[in-house]
């Protein structure tokens, strides 16, 4: 009672609608997710409800648009929630108009699970050390009942096992054990799977393997500096500093950056993370789209052991965990080096009060090399240019028990974007028994721990807008000229060329990867050609990580995860299609037109020169070694968005050289060097104490 009333007093407070956002695609604000939640618990006043989501909807491709080029009226700022009800299977969903303080689309989804939040996996925990009958599987693999505290679990989403379908809310806890709670825990896994119900807190079952591995008795594999001080000290290490004198080359209004001729607005979300919108390039003063929306929509982590339950480790993390609630506060020189502006990211608990994750998103430049360099052999390469390149990065961390996903949004001077992602963090583990084969289906990473074969699969979904509206994709294959060795058309057999594949439908453009033909994508607006080249503006997706789902087809990660069949997915434009596993993915079958599957349908869709959407499947197949063990040095994934035909030259022509000599200046010169026109002074010799020398400049003459 005492909390309904003030849940009252609370929406009469707020009955005034929140300070407008700055822009439309800002992700909700403290006082929006207030004000929504209030609506919300009014509505339902007298009932216990519980928050599952609160975010940001996004108008529409077409309604943005308008507003943002067409003088058209600015959509109304609307915030999509997910509830649980106690008591009450299923979701409940709607819609609130923020401006108006309205609630709207109300709906009951039943058969479905919500996404998991960090409460409810923290919730996990504590239910398992309690129950008797995990105490007694802990005491028959080695660990007394007193020492329940050592016991931990990682709580995973259960993926989907036909034995409770998604009638119950669960999670599979998988079991781990820590001497110490500095101990790493995954060098000492248990060998049984509690089943927990998180809505009726309650161990429900326990999947018990036939052949029981005990706990291990080796020492734990630890990483944190005392344990591995004691075993090995640590190597001389001399800092790097990242200095930048004059700022950053970035300006931010809100959420919209511009750098260099780039700019666009940076959104966040509980499920995505980092979603990157309205993204343009300043062609001299002509302001071109490329694309309107981009983010990571899913992933799949599939395990390949097929014993025991291990089937069910297949985390879709991004619809079930969510990249934005996983995500990590970040830290100024570790996470991050350089001059950072930093975003926060804003979320509703349980209980639906704010919380904030400070630091949520990284911004800042690093250097990224050389961008290009020409020297010319006549006069000993003293005629010479060398433009040294700084690259944009857009970055969050998050973590997905136990691995960690690091993902740069890199802008490059020349107009391309390169998403790195570098995978690093702790492998899942398995107890194995003494001698036993791991193989092959996982491999012994240190005594006692087995780590199984498993895929990162991730799916970027691209909304393009090259040069503007009406844009197809093609397929871009290097193949050699089908005429014979000896033929009219090529006698000398060395033909070859960039062959382009336009689809025309939703059917055609399910492609796979190709290295033999060094298979890269075109998003390309046909409306818009190059005058030199003659060639369609396009931006090339170049992506070469990129591995086949190895589960069969038909297999339960399969029917879950009906993007990852393929590299490359189109289908038309629809406001609605942005996940492509579905809305609710927790304990989903995969069974029906869920998500792509859905939207591919007969693949009859035409979709060349029309708004269309592109999931992109990229990632790796990880075979397990020692090296990843007890900690894994950073794995990278990257790909690269590049333009082709969309300038009529090097677009970073008008970036100004580290260093420029043309013939007439050298002869002047006569052998010497202008030193006055070296730029980095930062630079110096690595065994002198001379700095910004000649000799010690990055573009020194012999
Ligand atoms: C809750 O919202 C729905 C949809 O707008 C509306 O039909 C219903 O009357 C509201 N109920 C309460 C108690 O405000
Ligand atoms: C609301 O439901 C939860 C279970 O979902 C329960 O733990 C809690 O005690 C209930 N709160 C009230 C006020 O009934
Ligand atoms: C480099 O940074 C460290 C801090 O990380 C600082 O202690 C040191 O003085 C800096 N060195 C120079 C030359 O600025
Ligand atoms: C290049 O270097 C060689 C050997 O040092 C010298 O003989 C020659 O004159 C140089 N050429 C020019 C154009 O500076
Ligand atoms: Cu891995």
């Amino acid at each position: 009672m005492e909390r309904l009333q003030q849940i009252a007093s609370q929406t009469t407070a707020s009955a005034q609608p929140p300070p407008l956002a700055n822009h439309p695609l800002d992700p909700l604000s403290i006082q929006e997710i207030k004000a929504v939640v209030s609506i919300v618990k009014e509505n339902y006043s007298g009932k216990n409800i519980s928050f599952n989501v609160v975010t940001l909807k996004e108008p529409s491709r077409k309604s943005f648009i308008e507003w943002r080029e067409k003088n058209g009226p600015r959509p109304p700022r609307l915030a999509f929630f997910v509830i649980l009800e106690a008591g009450k299977a299923g979701v409940q969903e709607g819609v609130v108009d923020i401006g108006n303080l309205y609630l709207t689309g109300l709906k009951h989804v039943q058969g479905v699970q919500p996404i998991l939040t960090v409460e409810d996996l923290c919730a996990t925990e504590s239910i398992i050390r309690k129950d008797p009958t995990v105490i007694e599987q802990c005491r028959l693999s080695g660990v007394p009942a007193d020492e329940m505290h050592k016991v931990y679990c990682d709580p995973w989403t259960i993926g989907y096992d036909e034995r409770w379908g998604n009638s119950r809310r669960l999670q599979q806890a998988m079991m781990y054990y820590r001497a110490n709670e500095d101990d790493s825990q995954y060098s000492h896994p248990l060998d049984f799977v509690p089943i927990v119900d998180t809505e009726t807190h309650e161990v429900i079952f326990i999947d018990i393997p036939s052949i029981r591995r005990p706990l291990s008795k080796q020492p734990h594999s630890n990483f944190y500096p005392a344990d591995v001080v004691n075993k090995y000290g640590y190597r001389d290490h001399k800092p790097i500093n990242v200095t930048q004198p004059e700022g950053v080359s970035f300006k931010m209004e809100g959420n919209v950056i511009e750098w260099e001729n780039f700019n666009f607005h940076i959104g966040f979300n509980y499920r995505e993370g980092i979603v990157l919108s309205d993204i343009k390039f300043n062609d001299h003063g002509k302001n071109r789209p490329i694309f309107h929306r981009m983010s990571l929509s899913e992933m799949i982590v599939p395990y390949g052991d097929p014993t025991f339950k291990h089937f069910r480790k297949h985390a879709l993390d991004i619809g079930e965990y969510g990249a934005g609630y996983m995500t990590n506060p970040l830290s100024l020189g570790c996470d991050c080096k350089g001059v950072i502006h930093y975003l926060d990211a804003h979320f509703a608990e349980r209980s639906g009060d704010p919380i904030t994750i400070k630091n949520a998103i990284c911004i800042h430049e690093e250097d990224d090399g050389i961008l290009y360099k020409h020297s010319d052999f006549r006069d000993n390469f003293s005629t010479s240019i060398v433009t040294r390149a700084t690259r944009l990065v857009i970055s969050q961390i998050f973590t997905a028990a136990n691995y960690e996903y690091c993902i740069y949004w890199n802008f490059l001077q020349d107009g391309s974007i390169r998403l790195d992602i570098k995978l690093t963090g702790i492998l899942n583990t398995y107890v194995a028994n003494k001698g036993e084969k791991t193989g092959p289906y996982g491999t012994q990473v240190y005594p006692h721990v087995n780590a199984h074969n498993h895929q990162h699969l991730f799916s970027l979904r691209i909304d393009p807008r090259i040069d503007g509206d009406g844009n197809s994709v093609a397929s871009s294959d290097v193949v050699s000229d089908p005429h014979e060795l000896g033929s009219l058309e090529n006698p000398y057999g060395n033909g070859w060329f960039g062959k382009k594949t336009i689809y025309k439908t939703v059917a055609e453009s399910l492609t796979h990867a190709n290295a033999e033909t060094s298979r890269s994508w075109d998003i390309l607006n046909p409306n818009s050609i190059n005058p030199y080249s003659g060639n369609p503006a396009s931006y090339k997706i170049v992506s070469t990580q990129t591995p086949r789902l190895l589960a069969k087809e038909n297999s339960i990660p399969s029917k879950r995860a009906p993007w990852a069949r393929h590299a490359m997915n189109v289908v038309k434009y629809d406001e609605d299609r942005l996940y492509p596993s579905g809305v609710y993915v927790p304990q989903s079958s995969g069974d029906g037109p869920i998500g792509i599957r859905g939207w591919i349908g007969d693949g009859t869709d035409k979709i060349e020169n029309t708004d269309v959407i592109v999931f992109h499947t990229f990632g790796i197949s990880h075979v397990p070694a020692p090296e990843d063990f007890p900690l894994m040095p950073a794995e990278p994934i990257t790909l690269l968005m590049r333009p082709r035909n969309f300038f009529t030259q090097n677009p970073a022509l008008d970036i100004k050289p580290s260093y420029a000599m043309t013939t007439s200046g050298a002869k002047k010169l006569n052998g010497e060097t202008d030193v006055s026109s070296i730029l980095d002074k930062t630079s110096k010799l690595a065994f002198s104490n001379t700095s910004a020398s000649f000799e010690g400049s990055c573009c020194s003459k012999k």
